[in-house]
């Protein structure tokens, strides 16, 4: 089995709902969850000129291979009903692969560590509340450092309403 880190984000809808359908549907496709941080709400990274996001990361442990997971959670997002929507817009749930084992990877149509993971306040601070000690596969560099290197100013705010 491997371990891999998934971010989920969602600003239209109902945001939470589908991001507990979208794992769900991943469970039943053999990626299991592990551990989930807190809800966050967030501010929109890319365009602002949208609501802001419900986002949250989780720590999931698979046989599949990673384009096998790429493939399993675009069929997740599909059957929470994303359609096909603008770069950085709006979108009822978007599933990325953060993580997979130490693996780096470049292909067209996958790249791990996720690309822009390191500048995107709302997907390190929720995975660092779940694995506090992590780094860069490569670099080693502790992503808690990556953090506090970060000067990107989008408020990510933990959730007052945590508990579903
Ligand atoms: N996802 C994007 C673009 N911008 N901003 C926030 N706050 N959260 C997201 O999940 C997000 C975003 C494209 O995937
Ligand atoms: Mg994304
Ligand atoms: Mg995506």
């Amino acid at each position: 089995m491997a371990t891999a880190y998934l971010s989920f984000g969602a600003n239209l809808g109902h945001p939470r709902e589908q991001i507990e359908r979208g794992m769900k549907e991943l469970e039943a496709r053999g990626v299991l969850p592990i551990r989930r941080s807190s809800w966050y709400e967030t501010e929109p990274v890319g365009r602002s000129d949208q609501p802001w996001f419900q986002n949250c990361v989780a720590e999931v442990e698979t046989s599949l291979t990673p384009d096998d997971l790429l493939r399993v959670c675009k069929e997740a997002e599909k059957a929470v009903g994303r359609v096909p929507s603008a770069r950085f817009g709006p979108r009822h749930l978007d599933i990325d692969i953060l993580l997979y084992e130490d693996q780096v990877i470049q292909s067209d149509a996958l790249t791990i560590p996720h690309p822009r993971m390191h500048e995107r306040r709302f997907v390190l601070v929720p995975l660092l509340e779940i694995a506090p000690d992590l780094k860069h596969p490569v670099t080693h560099q502790p992503y808690a450092e990556v953090l506090s290197r970060l000067d990107e100013g989008k408020k990510v705010l933990r959730s007052l309403i945590n508990e579903s």
